[in-house]
């Protein structure tokens, strides 16, 4: 998928776990024009989400991000989903286990793969023994849309995703 949207707008993909709550925190932030969620980082063409829930799509549960970058940068951007997500825990959010649920940057440019890396190491650094994969970008696949702005839908909240200040 283009880095860029036809206006101009920055797409990013991120995989923090179920993803009716990461993509719940980051459409509320001021410069995110549209999210979508889906699936990524597998082998299966078109998935549902009964079988990445099997555990054998090689898929993430991975939130779409588009957002304009003149309003937030990619480096604010992912400074958000590493504080709303736990980056140490491995195939694993919260209650949620299974390789489905990893933690993962899957960048569509070179230099989002930079500032990756380098929040990444920061989160190292400031001794977070941090697991998220830096992968470059693979086919995304929309989920169905009863997952879609599932917490808006539902008028219900998010169980682990909250922002904890990481940096
Ligand atoms: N444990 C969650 C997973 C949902 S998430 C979209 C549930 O089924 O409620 O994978």
């Amino acid at each position: 998928m283009p880095a860029y949207t036809k206006e101009g707008y920055e797409r990013a993909l991120f995989a923090g776990g179920c993803f009716w709550g990461v993509e719940h925190l980051l459409k509320k932030e001021k410069g995110v024009i549209a999210t979508t969620v889906g699936y990524s980082g597998g082998f299966v063409v078109n998935p549902t989400y009964e079988e990445v829930c099997a555990g054998n799509t090689g898929h993430a549960e991975v939130v779409e991000v588009v957002f304009d970058p003149k309003k937030i940068d990619y480096k604010r951007l992912l400074t958000l989903f590493l504080e709303i997500h736990d980056p140490t825990q491995k195939n694993q959010q919260g209650p949620d286990r299974g390789e489905q649920y990893r933690s993962a940057i899957f960048y569509l440019t070179e230099e989002q793969a930079l500032v990756a890396r380098e929040l990444v190491e920061t989160l190292k650094q400031k001794g977070f023994a941090t697991v998220t994969e830096i992968l470059p970008a693979k086919p995304f696949y929309p989920a169905e849309e009863n997952h879609q702005d599932y917490y808006d839908k539902t008028g219900s909240h998010p169980y682990c995703h909250t922002r904890v200040k990481r940096f």
